[in-house]
């Protein structure tokens, strides 16, 4: 390109950095590292995600939050585009199921040709869908995925596989630390469901840690996570006097348990996992839950402009509150467009394309709603935790926050 040209288009590729400069402010004052794709090279084309989500079932209490941040990134995102293009999300239901979940992730992967994918909802929906990702060479990001296994080092080939949700393995610790540095409890109870991957999880990190605190479990019960009924549990529970009861369920769970614990009159501490990090957990269990505390990855009072600006735009649109679920799923959206504004898409060779996003995300490194945020080398989460207590009207006051 001669002199006139280069500075003809080094002025016209100036005037289109400042208007997306503007346009980036949403989700990104931090810089990926990594030459950005020459803007407009994606005029009129699609960068296609597939968001599979919890929008029945068990995890149906998290999933429509979800869909609403997603659809809200891809709104903003779509006013000035990616590189021109413009992001298409299909959202499609794993009915929390993981057989369910696996159909879809194959379904947006051979039929919707997808460069990445949102999803699931439930990490026992994860280890089912998340192989199919992984063997079709196709970026995930789990939103809400925080047991065990699901990134680094997996019963499974997860190469592809990166999360955005902080995993539970840094939430619980984070979350009795602050506990015991408030309540020193010398006795704990435990409960959990026995049938979900996460719930399972969630118990294990809370009996090493409360054992590693010296704090002596003197009841756990388990049940199913479909389980509606708690009265005998709670019984059991309020029977050994326990100084802390820790929670680890997801869905219904948590609230029904708070409830039915509170109606027993048992009116101490109660601690969770992320199965509390919901609006519609924390309004289920209304005055019952005030005080029930939890580690979070992300907080509504945050006053960060990239937070700010995001909360109220959901309010604008939705006319309500985001929560934890909301935000991480609104990022996995921004996480995925920086990564293709610097992947030198084709637009038609989509296994090509999936590689270039794949390649992407590991070089990511944007502001969020959850904070400054880049993956780890193992596809992770590295932020702050939040530790939260549910304030009786389906939100959440903070107690703490805690450096990584
Ligand atoms: C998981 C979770 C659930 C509580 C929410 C989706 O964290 O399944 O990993």
């Amino acid at each position: 390109m001669g002199g006139t040209g280069l500075r003809n288009f080094a002025r016209s590729a100036g005037a289109v950095l400042a208007i997306c400069m503007l346009a980036l402010s949403a989700c990104s004052s931090k810089t990926t590292t990594g030459t950005a794709t020459p803007s407009g090279t994606g005029a009129g084309k699609t960068i296609a995600l597939g968001a599979v989500l919890s929008l029945t079932g068990a995890g149906g209490i998290y999933g429509p939050q979800q869909k609403n941040g997603i659809l809200l990134a891809q709104e903003e995102i779509n006013r000035n585009g990616v590189n021109g293009a413009r992001i298409a999300v299909t959202i499609a239901d794993d009915q929390s199921d993981k057989t369910q979940g696996a159909q879809q992730f194959q379904t947006v992967i051979q039929q919707g040709k997808v460069v990445g994918i949102i999803g699931p909802t439930l990490s026992n929906t994860a280890v089912g869908a998340h192989p199919v990702a992984d063997q079709n060479r196709t970026p995930v990001i789990a939103p809400s995925n925080t047991g065990n296994g699901i990134v680094g080092t997996c019963p499974y080939s997860c190469t592809y596989i990166f999360r955005d949700s902080l995993g539970e393995a840094a939430a619980i610790p984070a979350n009795l630390k602050v506990a015991a540095a408030r309540l020193h409890p010398k006795t704990a109870a435990l409960a959990f469901a026995n049938d979900d991957k996460f719930s399972s999880d969630g118990a294990a990190i809370f009996k090493t840690v409360l054992s590693a605190d010296n704090v002596q479990l003197v009841d756990t019960e388990q049940f199913s996570k479909a389980q509606t009924d708690f009265a005998t549990y709670a019984t059991n529970i309020i029977a050994k006097k326990p100084d802390v009861v820790a929670i680890s369920g997801v869905g219904g769970v948590p609230s029904k348990l708070i409830v039915e614990l509170r109606r027993q009159r048992y009116a101490g501490p109660i601690v969770g996992g992320n199965g509390f990090n919901s609006s519609s957990v924390s309004m289920q269990a209304g005055q019952a839950g005030i005080g029930a505390q939890s580690g979070s990855a992300w907080f509504l009072g945050t006053t960060t402009t990239v937070n700010t600006n995001f909360v109220a735009a959901y309010k604008a649109k939705y006319n309500a509150d985001p929560d934890q679920f909301a935000a991480q799923a609104y990022t996995a959206v921004y996480l995925f467009a920086d990564a293709a504004r610097h992947a030198s898409l084709t637009f038609n060779d989509v296994a090509k394309d999936r590689d270039a996003i794949a390649t992407a995300l590991q070089n990511v490194s944007i502001d969020t709603p959850l904070g400054p945020f880049s993956f780890t080398s193992d596809h992770d989460v590295h932020q702050p935790i939040y530790v939260v207590a549910m304030d009786g009207a389906g939100g959440f006051t903070l107690v703490e926050t805690v450096q990584p």
